[in-house]
């Protein structure tokens, strides 16, 4: 049907709010600063802090594979890929601040101040990894997608009562951008003008599905707009994009005028987790050496080389101080007592429990006794 150009547009109207949502970047592939205005000017200790968490981050994820094939993790969900959106992020992040994650987003919860060692118990299902110590503000993964947007609303919310300087910062994926739970968070942190930061990581798949299939909306950043938050998308394979995004929604959301969204276009190198997902079978290595081209551990390594911040020998050290830490964490969680599955009833029902789960906790306290 012919549009009348006189009269309200609305197809013309979606078109222009989605030419409107380009890509910000602020260091390309090449290592090289393409958006002056932006650059954040981060010290030479801020720059080579950034660049050693986010190697640290990428050897934690070697590590974590490689103990999960060995059976000495549970659940794992490869980060490869995503240094930039989860360390660059977090790092425009204060202590008093709440991470809410999902189940990828170990990294930024350890940088917070989690222990290794409680988010290898996490992975193995253990009880102690999801008790987070006092003052380690963050909450253990969220395996339910998008839920952890609604509950990043309401800390938001309670911090906003509370009169605290501080926020709260969740992420999804692009397929947890579909979830009612999503729109819930967003839509009620709009509302509230609550301080909290929405983050999507889009690596382009929830599991095989390609973000193409998962929604018509031409990015994922224009979805904050329905809910009257400032909304930007960037490039997720840079981290000083990343990082310039949360810190202005960092700053905003301090001085009161509500929560911000942000889409990090990014990849994930390897497969969705360890759990038999193949990523050869919806999506070719052409693609994945399209991306890797982008890496953010490799833009950011050329950009502080030429700066003359970093080289072959710092990064080696990095590498074996991650080593002895994850090797020291692991150690750690294997002195941790073994749960007992009458620990498992005990701790989800602290009242009187349902007469079946009375019986079955009789019968294992009969066997752990022996
Ligand atoms: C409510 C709910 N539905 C379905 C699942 C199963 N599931 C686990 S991961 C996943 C895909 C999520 O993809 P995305 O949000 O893009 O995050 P990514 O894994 O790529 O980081 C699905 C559907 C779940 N955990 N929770």
């Amino acid at each position: 049907m012919a549009s009348n150009n006189n009269i309200f547009d609305p197809v013309k109207n979606l078109k222009e709010i989605e030419e409107k949502f380009e890509m910000v970047q602020i260091l390309n592939e090449n290592g090289e600063i393409v958006n002056s205005d932006l650059d954040p000017q981060l010290s030479d200790e801020e720059l080579v802090e950034l660049m050693s968490r986010m190697v640290f981050t990428r050897i934690l994820d070697q590590r974590s594979i490689s103990l999960n094939r060995q059976g000495r993790l549970g659940f794992y969900a490869p980060t490869a890929g995503q240094e930039a959106s989860q360390i660059a992020s977090h790092f425009a992040l204060e202590k008093e601040d709440f991470i809410l994650p999902g189940y990828r987003d170990v990294p930024q919860i350890i940088w917070h101040g989690l222990p290794l060692s409680k988010a290898f118990l996490w992975s193995r299902g253990h009880f102690v990894g999801g008790q987070i110590p006092e003052g380690v503000n963050v909450f253990p993964p969220q395996i339910i997608i998008g839920a952890q947007y609604v509950q990043a609303a309401g800390v938001a919310l309670g911090m906003q009562k509370r009169g605290k300087k501080a926020v709260a910062v969740t992420y999804t994926g692009d397929g947890g951008s579909s979830q009612g739970d999503f729109y819930e968070g967003i839509n009620f942190a709009g509302a509230y003008k609550s301080p909290a930061i929405f983050i999507v990581q889009n690596n382009q798949f929830a599991i095989s599905t390609p973000r193409e299939s998962q929604t018509s909306a031409t990015t994922i950043a224009q979805k904050g707009i329905a809910a009257g938050i400032p909304s930007i998308q960037v490039d997720g394979m840079d981290p000083l994009a990343v990082y310039v995004a949360t810190r202005d929604a960092r700053k905003r959301a301090v001085a009161g005028e509500g929560p911000s969204f942000i889409e990090t276009v990014c990849y994930r190198y390897g497969p969705h987790t360890m759990a038999g997902d193949d990523p050869t079978r919806y999506r070719t290595t052409d693609t994945d050496t399209e991306w890797e081209k982008k890496d953010p551990v490799v833009r950011f390594r050329k950009y502080l080389e030429a700066k003359g911040l970093w080289n072959e020998s710092k990064e080696a050290e990095v590498i074996e101080q991650a080593k002895e830490d994850i090797k020291a964490a692991i150690k750690e969680a294997d002195g941790v007592e073994k749960q007992k599955v009458t620990d498992l009833i005990s701790i989800m029902h602290t009242d009187e429990l349902p007469y079946n789960l009375k019986e079955q906790y009789e019968i294992y306290k009969e066997k752990e006794s022996k």
